[in-house]
């Protein structure tokens, strides 16, 4: 449900802005929450979002790591650079709860934008350079502290489980619409163990990683192609860093949108994969184990495959899962990532080189 400007605005002015917030408007396209930008009188902005509570169901322990890690991230950062902060509800806490759901409020990030679809080659490395620097940032943070916002969120086989379960349910009456697709998926089931087997036999170290590294996710400046900041904490939790470089990947190395209808448009493109390598590596690699650096390029391929696979479960469960603007919208998703996936597979070993050359 979203929110009309005056009920939105009315929930804004109960957390501890710096004057009277003036003006609400929807911002960014992301596909879990509700997001607003809010405006001050003096002009200042604010983001506030209406934290989706179908897929973060404890909303006390999320807050909780996010305030833990954006005050770790702030004692670390020098020269007044811009960093996530969680601004209190006046009566104080850091979220909100009321009738129609739970609100929290973020200082807003200036000078860095998201981008949306096909980055240049220098934003591409750029985005690799803060989500590795991001990393950087977190070494040492108490991981045994997190709480799993998501669990299993990228447990490949368990989401593997939950695709069958889709299939077998499948309660939206999809499924002869899109059998080419599932079984695409299911020829691949190969894939959803190795990253696994990696961190079960410790040649993979779980570390405190982002796991939701989509190109939106890191604000850029543009003109000084420079990461500015990394936002959308809510997945932060112990995970492999090949997560981190894979969805990057996924979601910045194609040429298309990840909606895009006209697969023609749809290419996996190897400047801009080596560009992330070159920036995340830069920033990230000195701690890389050597199953790492062997496992790098086809984390890409499994972050695709993963998230294409979680599209499609998503369509056959009627779209309860990512924010959808159209007839077929997850359907659509789903098939670009098929795409990427298929582009990747066929250059994996090329793909190895550029890590092996840069790490
Ligand atoms: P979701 O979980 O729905 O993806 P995000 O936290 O990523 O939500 O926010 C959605 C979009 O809003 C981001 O992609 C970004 O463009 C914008 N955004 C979020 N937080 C900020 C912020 N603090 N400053 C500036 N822009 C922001
Ligand atoms: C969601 O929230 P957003 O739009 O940054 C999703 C990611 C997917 C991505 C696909 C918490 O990311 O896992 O990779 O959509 N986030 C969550 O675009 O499920
Ligand atoms: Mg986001």
């Amino acid at each position: 449900m979203i929110e009309n400007v005056t009920d939105i605005l009315s929930i804004a002015a109960r957390f501890r802005t710096d004057a009277h917030v003036v003006k609400a408007e929807r911002y960014g396209c992301g596909h879990i929450n509700d997001t607003y930008r809010i405006t001050d009188e003096r002009g200042k902005y604010y983001i506030l979002q209406k934290i989706n509570n179908n897929v973060f169901r404890n909303v006390e322990a999320l807050m909780r790591n996010i305030t833990g890690v954006t005050g770790y991230i702030a004692r670390k950062t020098v020269d007044g650079r811009e960093c996530l902060e969680v601004i209190p509800i006046l009566e104080g806490g850091n979220y909100l709860k009321i009738a129609s759901g739970y609100y929290r409020m973020y200082n807003f990030i200036y000078g860095g934008v998201s981008i949306e679809t096909r980055p240049s080659i220098n934003e591409m490395r750029v985005s690799g350079q803060g989500f590795g620097r991001f990393q950087q940032l977190l070494d040492g943070y108490p991981a045994a502290t997190l709480f799993d916002t998501i669990p299993d969120f990228h447990n490949t086989v368990s989401r593997f489980a939950r695709f069958r379960e889709a299939i077998a349910a499948d309660t939206a009456g999809r499924l002869r619409y899109v059998k080419k697709e599932v079984e695409w998926y299911l020829e691949r089931e190969k894939y959803c163990g190795v990253v696994l087997k990696g961190i079960a036999d410790g040649s993979i170290p779980l570390r405190v990683t982002h796991n939701d590294t989509k190109l939106n996710n890191v604000l850029i400046d543009v003109r000084h192609n420079e990461a500015v900041a990394v936002i959308d904490l809510d997945t932060v939790m112990k995970g492999s860093i090949l997560y981190d470089f894979g969805d990057g990947i996924r979601s910045g190395a194609n040429t298309g949108a990840e909606d895009e209808k006209d697969l023609g448009k749809v290419n996996f493109s190897r400047e801009l994969f080596d560009a992330y390598a070159e920036g995340f590596i830069s920033e990230a690699g000195a701690k890389l184990t050597e199953t790492e650096k062997k496992l790098m390029a086809f984390g890409a391929v499994l972050m695709t495959y993963e998230c294409g696979m979680r599209f499609l479960t998503d369509h056959l469960e009627g779209d309860t899962y990512f924010k959808v603007h159209r007839e077929g919208h997850n359907l659509d998703r789903t098939r670009t990532q098929m795409k990427m996936v298929e582009d990747m597979e066929a250059q994996l070993k090329d793909m190895e080189a550029t890590i092996e050359r840069y790490a």
